[in-house]
């Protein structure tokens, strides 16, 4: 890679770049666009990357028996490509001055760039990490997925409210794919399963599917930070066969075929907008089962191609189910090896066994994946056959273990009690040899709970990985005056291993070291403030303390208990309570689930609140809210180096991990939390002085629930939060209208599922100590810096350490 770089001279660059202008884009330099330069630079910079494959491929060729890791997900988040690659190859200044030299503004060139949005949140954004981290780590990896037509919406707010727009990410082209029509895959969709019998008299079970469509690769090549290494995330997007021509020309029914292959490709238009939540959907099942069934077939299509028989299956592939939404992998592949390949059931399972990994992401009840038998019927009823199968064979094995406790039984049992549905993590349970969490306090909480049955009959199979993020992307790249502080002050050794920034902790109290940490973060905020003017026209001081929530929009993660708390603040700045408060830009963002009412309906509060305090000239000079338009990879790479204050408030024991919270501190932002996910260890890690901790933790919430949770009686004993409840049920924030926000307001008096009620006093109190803090700049400042040198356990680099030591039985060669 070193190589690479020495040897390109800015001539070189600026050559490549007009090369490109021209054979890609049919542009000339007197005419073409900011655009038109991003698609040539886009093109220059993928050609190396495509040079670095090939390096891959070759080594992949001469190492047969090197395991390769298969990451199944239904989602990745992958961000912008250009700025991420040119910080792997260490090109940003080189590259940077060829465009600026061709007179073109490269920051606005790099704003060209559309992201594509190929998943939620977290889910999906931890797979593109991994990929990511997997390539720099020198783990040969290929995460399969799906090329979706139209990635998450995008959002505008109307009038306070969200609108979900069409994602066309699309439309300018992607110049950091590539198409592999040679490789293409076919799947099958309904129809039934035909019984015979072979020359040696074994029952051979013949799936014949009623419809096929197409699976067409679309390669994208993830580049390692400093080597040649790379990593492929193989999408599929679904065409129509051949078949459908066929069918037109002899039948004459030239219509019904075309709309029967505009459906068939319909399969891979859209993401499902969803997070925790379960739909039911048959488009999202076929979906699932689309991509998966490509994935394994292109698995065995590489063995084949090594010369290697299906029986070394498992030694050739470690394969990661990324949640349950894969995990039709374990039916399909016993399909491909018992019924495609004829190898005996007992050793299917076993190769089947040892090749996958579960890796959970959710305790929430309703977002439990369990499809309908009648759907699974109709769209895959060989793969039912398989999933009674296994199930009998599994319950048959168990039974003498538990032969008293039919609830046991039960509720191990893969489908539902009402012989109604197919609990998918169940399946994923029993057919993987691991499973694991994403923190700590996720992974003890799923052994106590969900899968509390599977940990006591396999408590060897389970795990903890903590979550991570990549330093690339969310340090190097996102906050570049940061990295260049820190990189005078302790080389770059750190952008490869995190845990090197702990070398920090030696400037934390120099005061030098302090006022230009100090500078950089106010030029951050700065740089926010100019794009939260420019998308949303509010005007923010960057003196003030940055205060930031951003994430997918849920009950659970209580955007509401912050919007309650920057209410009870404004009441005490208008009764002029302003001794001891620190000018305060409450920053949220995030998406909210476009089904999903009362996340909408708290978008609606947040924005409103915002309207309110924003105008009133008595405190706008002291308090201000902004709700951030489209959070996005792209938008958080500007908010996350801008904060000081990361907001992470979710109920306890709801929040699997976070990797916002990661994200935000790694940037130098203090953290206010509940013990919940990954921030129990972010708080273990940076030392409980250097964390804002408030709250009830998972057990409390367990008991007082279970005691009878009375939200009203926290409002009938709190007048601070009596009179904020009647401001909201009397219209202040609704221009009069009582009526807006009373289903809020009435979730919290009568359920309250989420404890906002029981816990926000503790967090009132919380951010009034902070405001104290942060007045002491000095104190604040080395307290951001220990935040970021003791990031080093979250970087995605360990995660995938850890992964390989673990569960994958893969050494990394870097
Ligand atoms: C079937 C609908 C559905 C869709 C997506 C259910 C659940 C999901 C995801 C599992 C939701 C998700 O993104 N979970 C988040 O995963 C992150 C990565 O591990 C964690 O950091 C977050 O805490 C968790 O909410």
């Amino acid at each position: 890679m070193d190589q690479v770089r020495k040897t390109v001279t800015v001539e070189e660059v600026k050559e490549g770049i007009l090369k490109h202008l021209l054979t890609t884009q049919g542009q000339i330099p007197e005419i073409a666009s900011t655009n038109d330069y991003y698609q040539a630079v886009a093109h220059a910079v993928h050609d190396i990357i495509l040079l670095k494959l090939g390096e891959n491929l070759k080594w992949m060729v001469h190492n047969k028996g090197h395991r390769l890791m298969c990451y199944l997900s239904a989602e990745y988040l992958i961000g912008p490509q250009l700025g991420n690659s040119l910080i792997c190859f260490d090109a940003m200044d080189l590259v940077r001055q060829a465009v600026t030299e061709l007179g073109v503004d490269f920051d606005k060139m790099l704003d060209c760039e559309d992201e594509p949005g190929l998943g939620n949140g977290g889910l999906g954004r931890l797979a593109a990490c991994y990929i990511d981290s997997c390539a720099t780590t020198g783990v040969p990896a290929i995460g399969y997925g799906i090329r979706y037509e139209f990635g998450i919406f995008s959002q505008e707010i109307h009038e306070g409210w969200q609108v979900e727009k069409a994602d066309k990410w699309l439309r300018q082209g992607f110049p950091w794919e590539t198409a592999r029509p040679s490789l293409a895959l076919e799947v099958g969709f309904g129809g039934h399963t035909q019984f015979s019998t072979d020359a040696e008299g074994r029952t051979v079970a013949v799936w014949q599917p009623q419809e096929r469509v197409k699976g067409i690769p679309c390669d994208i090549v993830v580049p390692a930070y400093g080597s040649n290494s790379v990593s492929l995330l193989r999408l599929f997007k679904a065409e129509a066969t051949e078949a459908f021509h066929f069918d037109a020309f002899n039948f004459g029914n030239y219509y019904g075929a075309v709309n029967d292959k505009v459906l068939s490709e319909n399969i891979s238009k859209v993401l499902y907008p969803n997070d925790e939540q379960f739909e039911g959907k048959q488009l999202r099942l076929k979906q699932q089962y689309f991509f998966v069934s490509c994935a394994l077939q292109d698995m065995l299509r590489i063995l084949t191609l090594q010369g290697l028989g299906v029986e070394h299956f498992a030694k050739k592939f470690a394969v990661q189910l990324n949640d349950t939404h894969p995990s039709i992998a374990v039916a399909e592949l016993m399909r491909l090896l018992v019924d495609q390949h004829r190898i005996p059931w007992e050793e299917a399972w076993e190769i089947t066994r040892n090749t996958l990994g579960y890796t959970n992401h959710t305790l929430l009840p309703e977002a439990l994946e369990c499809w309908p038998i009648s759907l699974f019927a109709q769209l895959l009823p060989r793969h039912l056959e398989i999933i009674y199968e296994i199930n009998q064979r599994f319950l048959d094995s168990v039974r003498p273990l538990y032969s008293s406790d039919t609830g046991k039984i039960q509720r191990l049992s893969l489908v539902d009690d009402q012989g109604k549905k197919i609990r998918m993590a169940n399946l994923a349970c029993v057919g993987s040899h691991a499973i694991n969490g994403v923190a700590e306090l996720h992974s003890a909480l799923l052994q106590q709970t969900v899968l509390r049955d599977f940990y006591e009959l396999y408590p060897e199979k389970f795990f903890n990985v903590t979550n991570g993020v990549t330093p690339r992307r969310f340090l190097a790249l996102a906050n570049q005056e940061l990295t260049a502080l820190i990189n005078e002050k302790i080389g770059q050794g750190w952008i490869k291993d995190l845990y090197k920034l702990k070398e920090l902790e030696s400037f934390a109290k120099d005061a030098d070291f302090q006022r230009r940490w100090a500078a950089i973060k106010l030029n951050n905020k700065k740089r926010l403030a100019a794009l939260i003017a420019e998308r949303t026209g509010i005007s923010v001081d960057p003196n003030s303390m940055f205060d930031v929530q951003v994430k997918r929009i849920h009950e659970y993660k209580r955007q509401h208990l912050n919007v309650l708390q920057l209410i009870a603040q404004y009441n005490r700045l208008k009764r002029g309570e302003t001794a001891g408060f620190a000018p305060r830009t409450v920053i949220i963002a995030g998406k909210a689930a476009p089904g999903y009412y009362l996340a909408k309906l708290i978008i609606k509060l947040i924005n409103s609140v915002a309207e309110v305090i924003n105008n009133d000239t008595d405190t706008n000079s002291l308090l201000k809210v902004v709700f951030f338009p489209n959070y996005s990879v792209k938008n958080g790479n500007v908010i996350f180096p801008a904060a000081d204050l990361s907001e992470q408030i979710s109920t306890a024991g709801k929040e699997a991990s976070g990797t916002g919270n990661m994200k935000l501190s790694l940037n130098g932002a203090l953290t206010i939390g509940t013990l919940d996910g990954a921030n129990v260890e972010i708080r273990q890690e940076v030392g409980n002085e250097n964390f804002f901790l408030f709250g009830l933790i998972t057990e409390e919430v367990e008991r007082i629930k279970r005691e009878g949770y009375r939200p009203r009686s926290y409002v009938e004993s709190n007048p601070l939060l009596q009179e904020i409840i009647d401001q909201l049920s009397s219209g202040v924030f609704s221009r009069g209208d009582c009526e807006l926000f009373r289903p809020l307001v009435d979730a919290l008096l009568n359920r309250d599922e989420y404890m906002v009620l029981a816990d926000f006093d503790a967090y009132d109190k919380c951010h009034q100590q902070i405001d104290q803090v942060y007045l002491n700049k000095k104190s604040w400042t080395q307290m951001s810096i220990f935040n970021v040198a003791r990031m080093g356990k979250f970087s995605s680099d360990r995660a995938i350490r850890e992964y390989c030591r673990d569960i994958w039985k893969i050494t990394p060669q870097l």
